[in-house]
């Protein structure tokens, strides 16, 4: 039988990993495809956005967008809220971190490095702690999100502060959400969850 399949970049970050943890956390055997940047532009136009991460399920039209994706696993895995409203404060959340990429991001591109350095320290000086603050302001008691069960907005929160405390975004400090004490709790409970280390176990 065909399996689920995962499309995204070569890469253990970002929309795409997050949705690799989501299904290994679910239990889902699904086929994980890696492509490489050089075979990229032909494969963007047969994506439903020009984007990656995808996701194929068997008899269904091709998924797009990290947030859908991650969603539609959740639901069906027990890894996102049954009741509604409390359903929709993590997608929130899983939106507040698709700002934070969409204003980030742009800055990979930029090719002058005088220039990324003054893009990278405004985003140090105002926008990254502010993004960090209002995330704090929704997170709970922990350790995860929505309390002690891990679910799919951890993953993405997770893969968020990821990002920076490997210390290889030039010019943002690893140290960017350390006086963000929830934040960094969300990041420790995934980083240290037994299916989550199980999956970087096989890598
Ligand atoms: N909102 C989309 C954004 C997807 C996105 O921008 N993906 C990046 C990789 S993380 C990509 O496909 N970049 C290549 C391109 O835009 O050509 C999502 O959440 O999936």
């Amino acid at each position: 039988m065909a399996l689920p399949k995962l499309t995204y970049f070569d890469a253990p970050v970002s929309r795409g990993e997050e949705c690799r943890l989501a299904l290994h956390i679910a239990g889902v055997e699904f086929e994980d495809v890696r492509i490489l940047q050089s075979d990229w532009s032909k494969l963007k136009p047969q994506t439903p956005f020009g984007s990656l991460p995808t996701f194929e399920v068997p008899g269904q039209p091709l998924l797009a967008q990290s947030n859908a994706i991650l969603v539609l696993i959740g639901r069906r895995h027990g890894l996102h809220p049954k009741d509604d409203f409390e359903a929709a404060r993590h997608e929130a959340m899983m939106a507040h971190v698709e700002d934070l990429r969409s204003v980030v991001g742009p800055t990979i591109r930029i090719k002058d490095e005088a220039e990324k350095k003054a893009a990278r320290d405004a985003l140090v000086a105002t926008f990254l702690p502010t993004w960090a603050a209002n995330a704090e302001k929704h997170i709970g008691d922990g350790p995860f999100f929505g309390g002690p069960t891990l679910h799919v907005v951890d993953l993405k929160l997770h893969m968020a502060v990821r990002w920076f405390t490997g210390g290889k975004v030039d010019h943002i400090p690893a140290t960017i959400f350390s006086g963000f004490p929830k934040l960094m709790r969300v990041h420790d409970a995934v980083r240290d969850d037994a299916r989550v280390q199980s999956w970087y176990a096989k890598r």
